[in-house]
């Protein structure tokens, strides 16, 4: 019987779950060891094909109802919704979910911010005074002949109306494009403040509410953007005010940057501070020392998923790997210390850190893990919690008894794109602009851009469909814009290396040499992407490429993504008017008016829109088709054949 539980299979081949090497030492390692982690996890876990599809309905206790994806319109549930007013509303809920994760961390950065511009909170200051006034002005506040205190209270209480507003428009409304924001208006979109959304959101998508999937989907659409435009892009900018504004810098990435004789400690999670605070912690001579007297060289920090990724960009602090090698990692025996804050934290961690004997520390209220120990951190004294992480890991660095393997695989890449660097790095720093971009891609050196970012998920070979789509785009002169967890996954392919302009199709490995840059840009975490949308906003104003953002010659993917923040993204994206791409699954029934809505409608109405396929190669096809066709409309186009990378090439590459 199909329904039936599959045994355990414990003959999958690692090699067959990821296409991270060192992953996949750990997994076979783990296999040895008997630790079950994720990848063993879903190989024994069948997905429930009802919810994959999104054809079931929780919202109140006359059900759950569940219809049937074969014959969606064959069934109503007890109330008599449809199948497109319960699929809208499973996804508007997800847009909520996700746009509350992201609104949440940005909030709590702005609150970070607001007490140290009153000078409660003296750990943190303000480092990029240029990015403070660049983003005041971004949003009409008048920095001229004003201390660097005054603009930062006015910036602070403006950009709380992102949050707390409940009419109007949120602040950086004022950076999108007059004509996509005209589009917004008439659709009734903007969003006011994130909070207003969220919650209209929750209500509309009660039981007996907003019944009617197309006016379901504007809520949702105005919910994706209050993160977007909203909780995500304050984050990024306080971010880059408080610790600084992110430009290159090579840094090491694999699980090779642990070091067997130093002791190691693992930072993961989302938010900078904690981050900021540990390497204040890990460079205190009192610890150093601490260290050398336990028989360390050194103490060695490192991070993974998001906040690794801000880290690395902003400081070069070597990152271990993405989502799906967290639990792996600390199956090298060689982690003395894994904290962690919040978001894309698995339980499983706790688990596994037990088995390994790894102290594993919970740090934030709003996240606490059952087995994990708890240190709380607070930003009026953060370092009382970091020392305590810093001493716990030298204590099991001296009394290590694990075995200890590490997989010996570093590989170095370049990191840390911000939308000024990016400015500055074309333009120059006497006429910083985006000119030469706008003109490369209106000669067709550059066909496109694509934002390939998001999660991995351990329902599809980690890194597999990141990797190959990516290869493929920048094959046909698509430069590559990243963040999350699928740059992680680039950068462990070589393909943030400079070097790797070798791979890209001419126009674009030639704008590559001239610049020094890699084909494939990565730009950080995953509220970066915040940073992707500015840019986007930037090459419309340039001009020459159109009046809204839904005019240029982009598309976006996220090839393996497994959370409800992805979703809130790929809709903000796609409320903004970027065709965007997403592999593994999507949770909605084909052949039904919201599909429609999605896939094709949002277009008509001057947005982007969804599309879907788990294929690599199919989901570089339908980009650069989508670029191709933006590029004609806009009369920039000339006839050029997609490059496929057939066999022979791709050994090549392998080599390369
Ligand atoms: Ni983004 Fe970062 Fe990674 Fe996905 Fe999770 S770490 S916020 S959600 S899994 S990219
Ligand atoms: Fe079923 Fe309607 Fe209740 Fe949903 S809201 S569970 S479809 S009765």
């Amino acid at each position: 019987m199909e329904e039936e539980i599959k045994k355990p299979n414990k003959e999958i081949a690692a090699k067959d779950l990821t296409t991270c090497e060192a992953t996949a030492q750990m997994l076979d390692k783990a296999r040895r060891d008997g630790v079950e982690i994720a990848p063993h996890r879903a190989a024994n876990m069948k997905p429930c094909p009802i919810g994959a599809d999104s054809a079931c309905c929780k919202h109140c206790f006359m059900g759950p109802c569940r219809l049937n994806s074969k014959d969606p319109y064959g069934k109503v549930g007890i109330c008599g919704a449809t199948i497109d007013t319960i699929m809208a509303r499973n996804f508007g809920r997800m847009v909520a979910a996700g746009t509350a994760a992201h609104t949440d961390h940005g909030m709590g950065m702005l609150d970070l911010f607001r007490e140290v511009v009153k000078g409660n909170i003296r750990d943190y200051k303000i480092k990029d005074t240029e990015k403070l006034q660049s983003v005041a002005k971004s949003i009409g506040i008048e920095v001229e002949g004003r201390t660097i205190e005054e603009i930062a209270m006015d910036l602070y209480k403006e950009l709380e109306r992102t949050y707390t507003q409940v009419d109007g428009e949120i602040p950086f409304t004022k950076r999108v494009p007059e004509k996509t924001l005209e589009t917004w208006r008439k659709h009734g979109i903007v969003p006011r403040g994130a909070m207003r959304e969220i919650m209209e959101m929750m209500h509309r998508t009660a039981m007996g509410v907003d019944q009617h999937y197309e006016n379901i989907t504007k809520q949702a659409s105005r919910t994706a953007l209050a993160d977007g435009w909203g909780g995500s892009m304050v984050s990024t900018e306080i971010s880059d005010i408080l610790f600084g504004t992110p430009s290159p810098v090579a840094v090491e990435v694999n699980m090779g940057v642990l070091k067997e004789n130093e002791v190691n400690i693992i930072i993961h999670g989302h938010e900078p501070n904690l981050f900021e605070s540990m390497l204040a912690s890990v460079n205190d001579p009192m610890f150093v020392q601490a260290a050398k007297d336990a028989g360390a060289a050194g103490i060695n920090l490192v991070g993974m998923c998001c906040s690794g990724l801000e880290m690395m960009s902003r400081h070069g602090i070597p990152h271990a790997g993405n989502f799906s090698s967290t639990e792996a990692i600390l199956v090298t025996g060689a982690v003395d210390a894994m904290a962690v804050d919040i978001q894309c934290i698995q339980q499983g961690l706790s688990k596994v850190a037990d088995c390994y004997d790894t102290p594993f520390i919970t740090t934030n209220p709003r996240c606490k893990i059952e087995g994990a120990l708890h240190v709380e951190f607070n930003e009026h004294d953060p370092k009382s919690c970091t020392d305590e992480i810093v001493i716990k890991a030298i204590s099991r660095f001296k009394n290590r008894t694990m075995p200890i393997e590490i997989p010996k695989i570093v590989n170095t890449g370049v990191h840390g794109f911000s939308h000024e660097y990016i400015n500055y790095m074309l333009g120059g720093s006497f006429r910083a602009s985006y000119t030469p971009l706008n003109d490369n891609i209106i000669n067709g050196r550059i066909r496109g851009v694509a934002g390939v970012v998001g999660c991995t998920n351990p329902r599809v070979k980690q890194d597999y469909v990141h990797v190959e789509l990516v290869r493929e785009l920048i094959r046909n002169d698509v430069l590559v814009i990243q963040t999350g967890c699928s740059q992680i996954a680039l950068a462990k392919a070589g393909l943030t290396a400079p070097e790797a302009a070798v791979l890209a199709g001419p126009g674009l490995r030639e704008v590559c040499e001239t610049v020094g840059m890699p084909p494939v840009l990565g730009m950080g975490a995953c509220v970066d992407n915040s940073r992707i949308l500015i840019a986007a906003a930037a090459m419309v104003r340039e001009g020459g490429l159109g009046e809204s953002i839904a005019d240029l010659p982009v598309a976006g993917a996220a090839p393996e993504f497994m959370s409800e923040k992805a979703i809130a993204i790929g809709h903000y994206f796609v409320a903004s008017g970027v065709f965007t791409v997403f592999g593994v699954t999507f949770p909605i029934v084909k052949e039904t008016k919201f599909h429609k809505l999605l896939f094709e409608g949002l277009e008509q109405q001057g947005l982007g829109k969804w599309g879907f396929t788990p294929d690599p190669h199919e989901m570089a096809k339908m980009m650069i088709a989508h670029i191709d066709k933006k590029r004609k409309a806009l009369g920039i186009d000339k006839a050029r054949d997609r490059i496929l990378v057939d066999m022979a090439t791709r050994r090549e590459l392998d080599a390369a």
